[in-house]
């Protein structure tokens, strides 16, 4: 794989590190093809019970490359067409991965690293870490999903502002907003955020899995239709060894050993 994506096994979940980080982990051609192929082994992999995306040194991830390294288009400036729809499969891959995908955003996220944070499913960042909606700054529209993912977290009004703006918030701000799941100490993130993995790699897999199918739907459903998909849904959940493993503890006063298979 290239090395500007770093693969770790752990026990029941990978951890997946952004590794351009004299770029702040900005994102060439190579490095979407080996995070595609990471995101990828994962969800081939039914042992593995979780993701934990993160980037090497003091950036989470900049964005598309904009060195002169990408080949110039029509304007003179890089031509960022095929990038728009690598980082959209990233998206897609983050949001259709069985599993639980955590961002431990260890720094700046800017641009289109800024949504492919926000695609995952619990993101917690360092508190000097910021989140820009950068693309503004260089006459581009927020992509990865950005203008869906924004409103849906922190209302329209943030949204369009951030977008409109490339005003940069931290942490704290984005924690306070909704837009991330939890702003932590610079030093305590790594650890806060494996432990996090590790937890959810213990729980029903497979109940994860049809919990982020139920969001995911759930974004364009009536509520009709989504009580439809629920019980469904709810019905493969209740034909799993987990769901009975988790009753049965329950009745035995014990804590549950959920075996994690898949839906
Ligand atoms: O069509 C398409 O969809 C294509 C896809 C587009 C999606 C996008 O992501 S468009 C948005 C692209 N990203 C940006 O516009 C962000 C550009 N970077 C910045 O604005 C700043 O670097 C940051 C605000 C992120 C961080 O600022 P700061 O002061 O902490 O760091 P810095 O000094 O600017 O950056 C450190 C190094 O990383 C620097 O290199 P140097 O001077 O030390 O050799 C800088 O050039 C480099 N770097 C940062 N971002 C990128 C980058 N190099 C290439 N491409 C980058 N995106």
């Amino acid at each position: 794989m290239d090395p500007t994506v770093e693969v770790e096994r752990r026990e029941g979940w990978r951890l997946v590190r952004l590794n351009r980080p004299e770029r702040l982990n900005a994102m060439n051609a190579p490095m979407h093809a080996a995070l595609l192929a990471a995101l990828d082994a994962a969800a081939a992999d039914a042992s593995c019970r979780a993701v934990l995306l993160t980037g090497a040194g003091r950036g989470f991830c900049a964005g598309q490359e904009l060195g002169p390294e990408v080949t110039p288009g029509p304007a003179g400036a890089p031509d960022l067409g095929p990038a728009v729809d690598r980082f959209a499969d990233i998206v897609r891959r983050i949001r259709a991965l069985p599993v639980p995908v955590v961002a431990a955003v260890n720094g700046v996220a800017a641009g289109a690293g800024a949504n492919v944070a926000l695609a995952c499913d619990l993101v917690l960042a360092a508190r000097s870490a910021r989140f820009i909606q950068a693309f503004i700054k260089i006459g581009l529209i927020p992509d990865a999903g950005g203008t869906w993912f924004l409103p849906r977290l922190i209302g329209e009004a943030r949204a369009r502002a951030l977008a409109m703006t490339g005003a940069a918030i931290d942490a704290e701000q984005a924690a306070g907003w909704g837009m991330i799941w939890q702003a932590v100490a610079d030093e305590e993130l790594m650890a806060k955020a494996e432990a996090l993995t590790a937890e959810l790699a213990r729980q029903p897999t497979g109940a994860l899995g049809l919990m982020k199918r139920a969001f995911e739907a759930g974004a364009g459903n009536t509520l009709e239709a989504q009580l439809d998909l629920e019980r469904d849904l709810q019905r493969a959940a209740g034909r799993s060894a987990d769901y009975a493993e988790g009753v049965a503890a329950f009745l035995e006063k014990r804590p549950p050993r959920f075996s994690g298979g898949r839906a």
